[in-house]
């Protein structure tokens, strides 16, 4: 953005209100789609309409006459956009000089409008026939050597049709190479809560914030992540339900919030305080604070009180010896230490805990991308099993997911490690031998990338490249491929660091009609809560020559796999025999799926800890032990500074919307470093000047951030954040969840220095 000085609002106003409904006006009025948008609006989350683009909270389970936040309008509007780039565009911007430009400049060009191809020649992308994309891409898949040279990225706005055919191509093809966003993501809740509690998945539905008696929010900016969740945490506020928020950053959101659907709030400039007990934790301080916590139960049992509940464990749990053996063996003085917060507040944490007949854990990112993520998730459970928080209204685990259909993308075969009962459903319903042998997730894939393992890269939505981590690292690896194909509505940077070939395939988005020989079809998405609802685009095509997801899987598919015998092409014009051979693959989730989908408001998928059962391999319920405190840093350095990469207001992943960031003050600016006021003085930083900022790691590269600007912000000591994707060059390959690789994008143990005055 031109307007590089930035400037501090620090009102302590509310999150939401006018502030919220100004923003959805201007960014109708910026992308020329007022009239447009607004109508589209009606239809946003209503029967017969679209499912929101933005992120995978459910709709409101009553009904309302609109059902939208800010940020979804921006997801919108930036969908709806007038803006185009087309042939004409390329012509005129060589892949150098838009390479130069910033990502936020990339994505307000506007919608991809026809396939391109790159010419290494000229260095531009040009048109290319649809035909000859799809034959270009069978032919470098049938030259590689094995299937498994090739990686098909899924990112989590793909809807379930698109997905499901999409790893079914991958699996014929021969390899169950499926990197994907929630790799970056709720990997940690996929994996680590399965051999806890038997499915890595949330156990609430919408209705359970109507009798919860205790919320928990855990490494979650609710107010800008998952807008729609505020109206049930201010309804549960109203009720007098405590609300804990564990957080770093006090988020204005969770403090204080008026909410924009509330015609009363909005006119008389009212407010709600949302957390009733803010938690200031140190980055990576909730695994010693969840085990203060369960300390601070089992003393009080200890003592004759009854906290636990004893039934349910005897009932339906392994393990609670040697848990709390380990929890029992930890000290106090070194709990508050590891955590940053005193004893007693995690006493009074533990006693609302107790105090509350059914407690709703919910946790975001915070939790997730750390070095030890799923061991962490599991002490979640291990909390919420103490008192029988599974299976009774208003209790759960609550992973508040990210994209609109990353669960559902994992839930119809985007997996790199299916399992055999699986594998034997596809064989069963399409009639080939897909592999058996594991394939790779983001990591891998980068890593395959880099040695030269990797050759073809098909990216199904997203922007791989800017999402992941190590970015120099990254984009070196992906120049060495043979292919790249980016399949996607908006420009960005995924799409000029390509391989020898590049293919751009414009895609109809999520809002748009999809007309077909067979009549308009729709798409279902499973929201976090695990129910599947029917998607129905009501805007025309952002240009004729847009094609459909699942046309481009399937000719794809028809193109590299000449003697299939899988009828790719019928798939195209009819949604229905897709999501019969869905039904068919999971007959526990999907049967009837054809006609369930149909009914209002769809249907719930099955979540068995809702019933008590546990499909874990001894059937119970287990708690887990991860013994110890520590993140498990790379090196001991006492000047270190954990930095977590974070979201703005005004972004969605790797698309920026605006360089403000309005709940926390910052305006016109994205390159920040957020300080504890200690940490500077220590450093010789004031609020304004310039810093560098370096990860400490164990290998010899130098990862390096210059220009930053320091800004004071009520952080721990020891604690600081910055922007996603800005700072993932921080964030070094082998710096991720234990057991599920997920970059610990929250946890980057870097050195902070002054630097020289940066340019206005
Ligand atoms: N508008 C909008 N909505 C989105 C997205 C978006 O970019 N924009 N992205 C979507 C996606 S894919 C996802 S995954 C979600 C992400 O939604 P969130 O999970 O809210 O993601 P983040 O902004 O990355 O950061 C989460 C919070 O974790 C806190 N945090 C950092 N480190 C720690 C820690 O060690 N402990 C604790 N307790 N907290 C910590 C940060 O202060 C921040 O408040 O949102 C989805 N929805
Ligand atoms: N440092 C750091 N890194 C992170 C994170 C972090 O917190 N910190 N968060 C991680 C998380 S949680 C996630 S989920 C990943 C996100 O990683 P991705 O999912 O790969 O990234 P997005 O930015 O969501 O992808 C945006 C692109 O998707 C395309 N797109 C949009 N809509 C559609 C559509 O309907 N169809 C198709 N085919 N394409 C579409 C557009 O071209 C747009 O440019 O990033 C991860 N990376
Ligand atoms: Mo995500």
């Amino acid at each position: 953005m031109s307007d590089r000085k930035p400037s501090q609002q620090g009102d302590g106003k509310a999150a939401g209100g006018w502030g919220a409904a100004a923003a959805t006006a201007r960014v109708l009025i910026e992308q020329s789609v007022v009239g447009k948008g607004s109508r589209a609006l009606l239809e946003m989350n209503q029967p017969g309409g679209f499912k929101c683009p933005s992120c995978a909270f459910p709709d409101s389970a009553r009904k309302k006459k609109l059902d939208f936040c800010e940020n979804g309008v921006k997801a919108l509007a930036h969908e709806a956009t007038k803006h185009r780039v087309d042939r004409d565009f390329f012509a005129r911007h060589s892949v150098a000089e838009l390479a130069g430009q910033s990502d936020y400049w990339l994505e307000m060009q506007g919608r991809l409008t026809e396939p391109m191809r790159y010419d290494a020649e000229t260095d531009h992308y040009v048109p290319v026939a649809w035909e000859d994309a799809y034959a270009l891409i069978g032919r470098h898949l049938q030259a590689l050597d094995h299937p498994d040279q090739a990686e098909f990225y899924t990112s989590g706005r793909t809807p379930n049709e698109a997905a499901f055919l999409f790893s079914i191509f991958g699996r014929e093809f021969g390899t169950n190479n499926f990197p994907d966003c929630a790799n970056m993501c709720h990997e940690p809740t996929s994996r680590g809560l399965p051999p806890s509690i038997g499915i890595g998945k949330g156990t609430v539905v919408m209705e359970d914030f109507e009798h919860t008696e205790a919320i928990f929010i855990f490494g979650q900016n609710t107010g800008t992540n998952s807008p729609r969740m505020m109206g049930n945490l201010v309804e549960a506020r109203k009720r007098g339900v405590p609300v804990v928020a564990v957080n770093p950053m006090p988020e204005r959101a969770l403090m204080r919030f008026t909410d924009p659907q509330d015609p009363r709030q909005m006119a008389t400039f009212r407010a709600t305080d949302i957390a009733s007990e803010f938690v200031h934790v140190k980055i990576g301080g909730d695994l010693a604070l969840l085990k203060g916590m369960m300390r601070a139960l089992f003393e009080a049992d200890d003592k004759g009180r009854a906290v636990l509940d004893r039934d349910f464990i005897a009932a339906h749990c392994a393990g609670f010896g040697a848990l709390r053996d380990e929890i029992m063996s930890l000290d106090w003085a070194e709990i508050a230490d590891a955590s940053g917060i005193a004893e007693d507040q995690i006493r009074r944490c533990a006693e609302i805990y107790a105090g509350s007949g059914a407690t709703m854990i919910c946790y975001g990112m915070g939790l997730t991308q750390h070095q030890n993520s799923a061991e962490l998730l599991q002490q979640v459970a291990n909390l919420l099993l103490l008192r029988g928080n599974f299976g009774k209204p208003g209790a759960g685990i609550v992973p508040i997911r990210g994209h609109s259909n990353v669960q559902g993308d994992r839930t119809v075969g985007i997996d790199e490690k299916p399992t055999d009962a699986y594998l034997d459903r596809v064989e069963q319903v399409f009639g080939f031998v897909p592999p058996r042998d594991h394939g790779h997730h983001v990591l891998d894939a980068l890593y395959a990338m880099e040695a030269g393992q990797a050759r073809v890269f098909i990216g199904m939505g997203g922007n791989f490249i800017r999402a992941v981590p190590d970015r120099d690292r990254a984009e070196a690896a992906m120049r060495r491929l043979d292919l790249t194909v980016g399949i996607a509505t908006k420009l960005n940077r995924g799409h000029l660091v390509h391989g020898r070939d590049a293919l751009i395939l414009p895609v109809i988005a999520r809002s748009e009609i999809i007309r077909t020989a067979q009549g308009v079809q729709f798409v279902t998405i499973e929201d976090a809560m695990a129910n599947v609802t029917a998607s129905h685009g009501v805007l025309e095509p952002a240009t004729g020559s847009l094609r459909s997801e699942v046309e481009i899987v399937c000719r794809m598919a028809a193109a590299a796999l000449p003697g299939s015998t899988v009828p790719w092409l019928d798939f195209i014009g009819d949604y229905d025999l897709i999501r019969d051979r869905i039904a068919a693959t999971y007959p526990d989730l999907f049967t009837d799926f054809n006609a369930k989908i149909r009914q209002e408001g769809g249907f719930h998928l099955d979540v068995p800890p809702r019933r008590r059962v546990w499909k874990t391999p001894n059937g119970k319920a287990n708690f887990l032990v991860m013994p110890g405190l520590d993140m498990d840093d790379p090196v001991d350095a006492p000047d270190m500074l954990r930095l977590a990469t974070i979201r703005s207001h005004d972004q969605f992943n790797t698309t920026i919307y605006s360089c403000n960031d309005r709940y926390r003050g910052i305006r016109g600016d994205r390159e920040v470093l957020f300080m504890n006021a200690g940490d500077m003085a220590a450093r010789g930083i004031e609020t304004g000047s310039a810093v560098e900022v370096t990860t400490i790691s164990d290998d010899t590269r130098l990862r390096r951030v210059t220009g930053l600007r320091a800004q004071e912000y009520p952080l721990p000591r020891g604690s600081a954040a910055g922007y996603f994707p800005e700072l993932n060059p921080l964030l070094p390959f082998d710096h991720h969840d234990r057991m599920t690789g997920t970059p610990a994008a929250k946890s980057i143990p870097v050195r902070v220095v002054a630097a020289g005055p940066r340019p206005a």
